[in-house]
């Protein structure tokens, strides 16, 4: 990590108040629910959690903070598949439609609450048969179908953690995490729908499960219909013992501090962090930011979220998040360009989604093709969008806006981190003037600022770390197995605060700008330049549809700027334009911040759930080797650009 404080450069004013129409309808229009929150946090998470939930047992205590350690609603007790499924049933809502679900060759399927229920019912029944106990891991390998968030729902029924990973993942990841938790139940499928091909999941389970001593029981659901091996006496067929099974299943009494579930994510060393998610809190926070951030109207909205239940983001607003709330949401299994680039347009206007939650990454992409896929589709639904994963620019938030809004929706970015459970920053739309590619402000109860090296709170202006000042109801309890890992990952950088790991500005209006990894800072001429401000700059230029940059070591200036440039279509790479670019980002913020070099390239290296990974840019610029390539969805990526690199980057000057 940089030593270093962040000087802010690029200021970008336009503001976006949301619209009459909007306000007219909103849950939250003025600044009451921060200044409540304001006065006294506890009380406010304490009413919320009282309000949003069922709890079996009131609790007495809101929250125990022993740093690094919170505790929240500790005698507390709630089922937290009960608060999604039982109680909207029993208050006469079981025919409402939980989950519009979208499969990538075009079936479809509604399930309703009541049909959700008893679904989930008799997998926690079948699980139970299997061997699961409150108290066990069960890990989940699966791809987008409804049966996903029925395996994690039958876990949390039952007082058993999930493991979600990523479909998308290899054997020896889903094997290393199996391990980690000592999981007893695997549950996957035969094969995923991908791009018309088959994800062979059960294959990929039997190379990671022939070392994965804990598994007992793998249960199988069929999907995509190939041959698949069967081990007798450890393999279950789902339609084989799932449809049999009582839709009778009483839900366990869980404490808060209970754990919910277990999900991994990567870190900078090579061994994945076990983060852990707890009951009441956890529940309380996700629930309240879906009903608040996207203005949740259960009885008319049709919300859908992109992401993918191996995600946090999926956890949190395609499953607990939506469910709390008794939303209906659409849920899709494919890919955004299968099998044409106006899926998801064809998605929203099919089921007439009113609430869009999707990524920069998938935003770039779309504004990259062009909006003649979004023009061919009716929108009209849609009434607000949001953004999640990393940093919006400006330009993409725009075109998000105006092609994909039609000018009429509130967008909402949303900050927030696996660890942290649930989101953090963001507008409350009815309420927040929003200026784009700004996150805006915590949210009611969640305490955040900016702090320099040595942890000085920075003021108004000002950039340095984002950190986060007192214990949030869903922050993460720890890492599975790790308690000194935890307590170094997140506290010791700063006395008594978390530290996220990005970097962040405020503006003279207060407002929160998220500036990237803090690992990716680069220094120039003794100028700390963030990269999401130089790679905003690059993408607000009519040609660019995405950009990355990293600091590569430079004799005169310590590091200058090594950019990567996707370019939209009808735009073509020339020297004049490389020029051109150079001369765009002088002016949007400064000569310092101009690239060095610029390579043209058809693609990024990204991580699976979409983030740009610097890192393995940084090593192209040194030409040095690669190192950890694990979590890179393509690694082809990384070897096309560097052939290229070698031979074309031209330094400038
Ligand atoms: C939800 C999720 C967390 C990291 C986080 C940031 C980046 C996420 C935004 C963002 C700027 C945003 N969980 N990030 N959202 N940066 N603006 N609205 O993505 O654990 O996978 O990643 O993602 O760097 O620390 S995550």
């Amino acid at each position: 990590m940089a030593d270093v404080t962040l000087e802010a450069l690029a200021d970008e004013q336009r503001s976006f108040p949301p619209s009459p129409e909007f306000v007219a309808n909103a849950l939250v229009t003025d600044s009451s629910m921060h200044d409540l929150a304001a006065a006294d946090p506890e009380a406010f998470w304490a009413a919320q959690a009282r309000e949003l939930l069922h709890w079996d047992r009131d609790f007495t205590t809101t929250c125990e903070w022993d740093l690094p350690f919170a505790k929240w609603f500790t005698d507390g007790q709630l089922n937290v598949s009960y608060n999604c499924l039982d109680r909207h049933v029993d208050a006469g809502h079981g025919d409402q439609i939980a989950f519009r679900w979208e499969g990538e060759p075009g079936d479809s399927r509604d399930i309703t609450y009541a049909e959700l229920l008893a679904e989930v019912s008799r997998t926690a029944n079948a699980l139970k048969e299997l061997g699961v106990v409150k108290g066990d891991r069960v890990a989940i390998y699966m791809g987008m179908v409804l049966e996903l968030p029925v395996a994690m729902l039958a876990c949390a029924r039952i007082g058993a953690a999930h493991s979600v990973v990523f479909g998308g993942f290899t054997a020896d990841s889903l094997r290393d995490r199996i391990n980690d938790a000592q999981a007893k139940v695997l549950v996957t499928g035969d094969g995923a729908w991908r791009r018309g091909g088959i994800v062979e999941l059960k294959q990929i389970a039997d190379e990671a499960m022939a070392e994965t001593p804990s598994i007992e029981h793998c249960l199988v659901l069929r999907r995509t219909e190939q041959e698949v091996a069967m081990q007798t006496g450890r393999d279950v067929w789902w339609h084989d013992i799932v449809p049999t099974q009582s839709t009778e299943c009483a839900p366990e009494s869980m404490n808060a501090e209970d754990l919910l579930f277990i999900l991994y994510t990567s870190g900078t060393t090579g061994h994945p962090k076990g983060i852990m998610h707890t009951t009441g809190g956890y529940l309380t926070q996700v629930a309240f930011t879906f009903k608040y951030v996207f203005d949740i109207h259960p009885d008319t909205d049709v919300f859908w979220c992109t992401a993918d239940c191996g995600w946090v983001t999926g956890h949190s607003y395609i499953v607990y998040g939506p469910l709390a709330n008794r939303a209906t949401s659409v849920m899709y299994e494919g890919t955004p360009d299968y099998p044409a680039k106006d899926r998801f347009w064809s998605v929203v206007e099919k089921y007439g989604v009113t609430i869009l939650y999707t990524a920069p990454t998938a935003i770039r992409t779309f504004r990259k093709w062009g909006s003649e896929f979004p023009a061919g589709h009716d929108l009209s639904s849609l009434r607000l969008l949001g953004s999640v994963g990393e940093p919006i620019n400006p330009e993409a938030w725009i075109w998000y806006s105006e092609h994909i809004g039609t000018n009429r929706c509130p967008v909402v970015d949303t900050w927030w981190q696996t660890e942290t459970g649930a989101i953090m920053i963001s507008p409350l739309p009815g309420a927040t003037v929003a200026k784009p590619g700004s996150a805006t402000f915590p949210l009611p109860g969640i305490g955040a600022d900016i702090v320099n090296d040595d942890g000085n709170a920075v003021g108004i202006p000002g950039g340095g770390y984002l950190t986060l000042t007192r214990p949030w109801p869903s922050m993460l309890r720890g890492i599975w197995g790790d308690p000194d890992r935890y307590r170094e990952t997140y506290w010791s950088r700063f006395d008594g605060r978390y530290f996220a790991g990005d970097g962040a500005k405020r503006d003279a209006d207060g407002y929160f700008w998220l500036l990237g990894r803090v690992d990716d800072i680069m220094l120039v001429a003794g100028h700390n330049i963030s990269t999401t401000e130089v790679e905003s700059a690059l993408v607000s230029h009519p040609a660019v549809a995405e950009a990355a940059v990293v600091g590569k070591t430079d004799d005169t200036t310590g590091q200058a700027i090594a950019a990567f440039v996707i370019l939209r279509a009808g735009h073509d790479p020339s020297d004049a334009l490389v020029a051109e670019l150079r001369d765009h980002v002088g002016h949007a913020i400064g000569p310092i911040a101009k690239p060095k070099s610029i390579l043209f390239t058809e693609d990024l290296p990204k991580t699976r759930s979409g983030k740009i990974m610097r890192r393995l840019l940084r090593n192209v610029a040194e030409d040095e080797a690669l190192g950890d390539v694990t979590t890179l969805a393509d690694p082809s990526v990384v070897d096309g650009i560097k052939g290229r690199y070698l031979t074309t980057a031209s330094d400038e000057d």
